[in-house]
């Protein structure tokens, strides 16, 4: 009899804690956005953040944890999106560039949240091609979507919304957070269009830094010597290349009032570039501002409605069961070597920004230099709603990071590989996408290794952090860091054995 009841009554015990397991279990939010880099938030202190700053994005680090190094693995946006969604690096997420079509088919941390009874959703910037998978709704932009008034896709179904892209993005995550009706913890994926270019901020912001002179990189004016021909080969100039679309005007969509208000503000610029006619630096320099400010801009709608959701957490009473991270697909150039774009290995677009916030778990304030990467965020949810981490995934959950330290074996080296566009027909032969080729490398604490091979070229350049941040001068050939170039040779054998990488 005894032991009927002990067992009945461990039957119950096993069973109200299965259920308080599963109410216990965090909420997710996961705010992604496009191109914003970390140069632009101010809680990575970079001088151009304190033009505009994000008090907001800045919140999540200061009550949790910013990451200060993490890496992405592929620089650019359909790739970043596939391996944070796969946990896999490009080659074996088959989504190596912009132009592919994302297998929906195979394993992502969506679909095992799901399985283990998480609601999930994604709303706004989509941009793999093919329908989402492992969503119990989405709502997502076709392609690059469009800053104003944009149209949003669910099942193929477009309804278009009026208004500011971003703030439309949150308009309906919040929509599906409060009329969401269910007892299961949920994962919402909120993705932002914006920093990307054209670079075309809210109405509300136009001409609000016409009397600011942003300051400018010290290697704006960089004549790319002392490293290998391939960043002296890029398409990516502000000065030269960059698209006068990306500086002024899309009317496209603008009606009425919104487009007397969008042509008012350009068209005074472009008087006052008119009167000056400038030539040379100046002219440069002219193209740099305007670029520089329509980014900022961008970037301010989009703390403002991070505002907005770590609002609605706090009056709605989830903020404490429920973990919010930022981050974007990528890094970004902002003058830096006189560019804009990605695509490099060099640190300003390999490095994307990364903070995340857990009550309760993660203590406030907690900032980490460990090499981490946007192939851990797939093992990170996952671990957060307490399913199993595949071992096909290969990265590593951050989870022990956000509790306080690294594990004793946590990486010290970072294997990169970005693939190059060529676009069939539209470019001559040996062109690549911006300019910029196929390589890949390895980057460690202090030091990194980068291997251009295309075409003709087979070229190294090796630089140290230390002496060197800004990646000016390659010292390969340099015999004072033979060894260290040595081994990370050897390390880029290594990972590339380690994670599958053929070629
Ligand atoms: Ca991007």
């Amino acid at each position: 009899m005894r032991d009927r009841r002990f067992i009945a009554f461990t039957g119950i015990w096993i069973l109200a804690a299965l259920v308080s397991s599963a109410e216990d279990r965090p909420n997710i939010l996961f705010i992604f956005s496009d191109d914003h880099t970390w140069q632009t938030i101010s809680a990575y202190g970079h001088p151009l953040s304190k033009v505009v700053p994000t008090p907001n994005i800045d919140r999540i680090g200061e009550e949790g944890i910013r990451f200060d190094r993490c890496l992405v693995t592929n620089s650019i946006c359909a790739p970043s999106r596939a391996v944070v969604l796969t946990g896999k690096y490009s080659r074996l997420n088959g989504q190596m560039n912009n132009f592919n079509t994302f297998d929906g088919g195979q394993v992502t941390f969506p679909k095992l949240l799901q399985k283990t009874g998480y609601e999930t959703a994604i709303v706004g910037k989509w941009h793999l091609k093919s329908v989402p998978t492992g969503f119990d709704h989405h709502e997502v932009m076709r392609g690059q979507g469009r800053y104003y008034n944009p149209v949003l896709y669910t099942d193929g179904e477009p309804t278009e919304y009026e208004g500011y892209n971003t703030d439309v993005v949150v308009d309906r995550s919040l929509k599906w957070l409060t009329s969401r009706d269910s007892d299961q913890p949920f994962m919402l994926m909120c993705q932002f269009k914006a920093t990307h270019g054209p670079f075309q901020p809210a109405l509300r912001h136009l001409g609000e830094l016409d009397d600011v002179t942003v300051p400018v990189p010290d290697n704006f004016f960089d004549d790319y010597g002392g490293r290998s021909r391939a960043p002296a080969n890029h398409n990516t100039s502000i000065a030269e290349i960059m698209p006068l679309s990306n500086l002024s005007l899309e009317y496209r969509n603008i009606q009425g009032e919104q487009l007397e208000q969008y042509r008012g503000h350009f068209s005074r610029a472009n008087k006052a570039f008119e009167k000056a006619d400038l030539q040379g630096e100046e002219l440069a320099l002219w193209r740099y501002q305007r670029f520089i400010k329509n980014f900022l801009l961008t970037s301010k709608g989009i703390d403002e409605n991070v505002g907005r959701l770590l609002d609605y957490l706090d009056e709605s009473g989830l903020a404490e069961n429920t973990i919010v991270i930022y981050a974007a697909d990528q890094g970004f150039f902002l003058g830096e070597h006189g560019w804009y774009d990605k695509r490099w290995m060099y640190e300003e677009c390999l490095k994307t920004p990364l903070l995340v916030r857990w009550p309760g778990v993660a203590q406030a304030g907690q900032v980490s230099a460990d090499i981490v990467s946007n192939l851990d965020f797939a093992p990170m949810f996952l671990e957060m709603a307490g399913a199993s981490i595949p071992g096909e995934i290969q990265g590593r959950s951050l989870v022990p990071l956000l509790k306080g330290s690294a594990p004793r074996n946590w990486r010290k080296s970072f294997y990169y590989k970005y693939y190059g566009e060529r676009r069939g027909g539209s470019v001559s032969e040996g062109y690549y996408n911006h300019g910029v080729p196929p390589h890949e490398g390895v980057a460690a604490e202090r030091y990194k290794l980068i291997h251009y091979k295309y075409d003709d070229v087979d070229e190294w350049e090796f630089f140290d952090h230390q002496r060197d941040p800004s990646e000016m001068k390659s010292e390969y050939g340099n015999p004072e860091y033979a060894d260290k170039i040595a081994y990370l040779k050897t390390e880029l054998e290594r990972l590339k054995t380690k994670f599958k990488i053929e070629n």
